[in-house]
């Protein structure tokens, strides 16, 4: 049945049915860590919570139907899901991520996963051909984050996962910031698609959880007993909360990208900003790229004040009345930052700013607020 229904309403429907017992309509919350069985061996499909749980199975069907995938896997983070995938490799193994991205990813990868004998190197993706001095026959995986967090640099998703492929290397795409209402990268050759579906997803600030999405059989597998292994697995309560966040994801993105769109053309024209970082304006250097493979431009944007510096974002930051300072996204509440010193203050000043993330940048995730409001409020704060 899925495969015939639209996006919109693979949101509601997608992976989903009924449940057995009495007829449910949205998945119960299975709060139990095992089940029983008649004779050692003998179940209805379900044996630990940590290897399945039914409300879990309920979400990990419903990330592969909205990401056209054969396979969904879920856990108690998006940096578990990342973690997961870094698993797959072994000491030796070369990875090149793009060189913006959530200050957690870098961490991750090189805190921890160095430390393990995996060579990271971290490239900007604006231009394909950047990543190509940098593949060898070590490269394991190219790990893509697009619109990046917090510069919204766009990456070409179509030209690098055929790049991987004929270098075979896996290609994994953060589709965090635009969820899979806006991009959907198995379509686009990509390998595996991992979320924080704790923003867009679940939608409502309400819970911490991670998704996979793969269609290759083997891949799954591999990814599938690390989670059992590893057990970085969601409770059943967050993977209701996500179940029920992602029905009215299309709505939530549709009115996220319209006040997205507003928010970004405003401040643009704001005689109090130097400049301001949103894929959807024709001047953003990879327009055209995320014209093709997004739906639309997202809620989410950053900018600096004019004159720049800590001291200004700073002011602005505790003026604000209806943005709430705070890490995180994707909420149906404005959020505003401070990349430099929250989300990516675990990458070194030197490396962070060579991206773009400096310390008078603020990123602003747009929620679905009444617009005016949101811009009646930023002009007070910039004033
Ligand atoms: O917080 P968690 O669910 O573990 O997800 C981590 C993560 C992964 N990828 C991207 C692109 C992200 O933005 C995040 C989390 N980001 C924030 C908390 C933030 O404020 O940017």
């Amino acid at each position: 049945m899925d495969k015939k229904l639209r996006f919109n309403s693979l949101t509601i429907h997608g992976g989903q049915e009924p449940d057995k017992a009495f007829g449910a309509v949205m998945p119960p919350i299975y709060q139990t860590s095992t089940y029983a069985q008649s004779t050692p061996g003998r179940h209805q499909g379900y044996e630990y919570s940590r290897t399945h749980n039914p409300t879990r199975t309920a979400l990990e069907c419903s990330i592969a139907s909205l990401e056209k995938a054969k396979y969904g896997l879920a856990f108690a983070s998006g940096m578990a899901a990342m973690d997961t995938v870094l698993k797959l490799f072994q000491p030796g193994d070369e990875i090149i991520s793009t060189d913006d991205l959530y200050g957690g990813s870098y961490r991750l990868l090189t805190k921890v996963f160095e430390k393990y004998g995996l060579k990271i190197h971290f490239v900007n993706m604006e231009k394909v051909e950047n990543i190509k001095p940098f593949l060898n026959i070590k490269t394991r995986l190219i790990w893509i984050e697009t619109p990046t967090n917090p510069m919204m640099k766009v990456v070409d998703i179509h030209a690098i996962a055929a790049l991987g492929k004929t270098h075979n290397a896996l290609v994994a795409v953060d589709n965090t910031f635009a969820s899979p209402y806006l991009q959907q990268p198995l379509d686009l050759g990509a390998d595996i698609v991992m979320h924080s579906a704790t923003k867009y997803l679940a939608g409502h600030s309400d819970t911490i959880i991670g998704l996979l999405a793969v269609n290759d059989d083997v891949l799954h597998e591999q990814l599938a007993f690390i989670q059992n292994s590893g057990g970085g697995v969601p409770g059943p309560m967050d993977c209701f909360l996500a179940l029920r966040g992602i029905k009215t994801l299309h709505l939530r993105m549709q009115r996220h990208c319209e006040n997205g769109a507003a928010v970004a053309t405003h401040l643009q024209d704001h005689s109090k900003i130097e400049k301001v970082y949103w894929p959807g304006f024709v001047y953003h250097p990879n327009h055209e790229v995320a014209k093709k493979q997004m739906k639309a431009f997202g809620g989410m944007l950053s900018f600096v004040p004019q004159g720049g510096g800590i001291a200004n974002a700073k002011k602005i930051l505790e003026k604000f009345q209806i943005f709430t300072l705070a890490e995180s996204l994707g909420g149906v509440e404005s959020l505003a930052g401070h990349p430099a010193s929250m989300t990516h203050a675990s990458i070194p000043k030197e490396t962070r700013e060579k991206s773009g993330v400096v310390d008078g940048l603020i990123r602003l995730s747009i929620g679905i607020e009444d617009v005016q409001d949101l811009i009646e409020d930023l002009d007070q704060a910039i004033a």
